[in-house]
């Protein structure tokens, strides 16, 4: 009896289990890999190492299993960004709300990537991240200067967040779930 009701629970599982690709984009020293180290593990740290290239983390929240692509932001690396949104189930731009002189090639590094054909429709989670910083910009002002109004094709999402602190991490795990349902059913 308890074998079978293990069974039923795996074959359960096995039907309920939904799977998601993510990508996280954004400029270097955006806090990307901080991101996935808070979502994955809990951890901040200051001293980080640039990405070179890509890293690919696995972590499963609830039922959902999330696939992060996590893509270094440095200018070498910005052509490959398409190639890892391509087929994707949603697209995470973050931005440093702190650095006010980055988010015109924030911009323009977004809208870029967001006129590519193959991406069409691909939902959008814009962050702004570092609002620990005194510095930071409103949620209202990062929306402005990302022209996020301008953008019609798909559903577009922006939350103000602190990897430093933890802040507003659940709402961000919750639209990836939110997400994962939607594109499933
Ligand atoms: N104050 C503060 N610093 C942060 C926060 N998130 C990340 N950082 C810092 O910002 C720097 C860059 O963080 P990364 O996560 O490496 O940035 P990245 O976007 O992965 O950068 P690339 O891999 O070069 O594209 C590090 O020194 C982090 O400690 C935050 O919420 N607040
Ligand atoms: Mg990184």
């Amino acid at each position: 009896m308890g074998l079978w009701e293990s069974f039923l629970n795996w074959l359960r599982s096995w039907f309920l289990m939904r799977e998601m690709e993510i990508s996280l984009i954004g400029l270097h020293n955006a806090g990307k890999t901080s991101l996935v180290n808070i979502i994955a593990a809990g951890d901040f740290t200051e001293d980080m190492i640039p990405t070179v290239g890509f890293n690919m983390k696995k972590l499963t929240k609830f039922d959902v299993t999330i696939k992060l692509w996590d893509i270094g932001g440095q200018p070498r690396f910005r052509s490959m960004w398409e190639r890892y949104c391509r087929g994707v189930s949603a697209i995470v731009y973050i931005v440093d709300a702190a650095d006010s002189n980055n988010l015109s090639i924030a911009r323009r590094e977004l809208h870029d990537l967001l006129d590519k054909n193959s991406l069409q429709g691909i939902p959008l989670l814009v962050l702004g991240n570092k609002i620990d910083k005194h510095e930071a910009v409103s949620q209202l002002i990062l929306t402005d200067e990302m022209d996020l109004k301008s953008i019609k094709d798909r559903e577009v999402c922006c939350y103000m967040i602190s990897c430093k602190n933890s802040s507003n991490i659940d709402q961000v795990i919750h639209w990836f779930l939110r997400n994962s349902i939607s594109r499933t059913t």
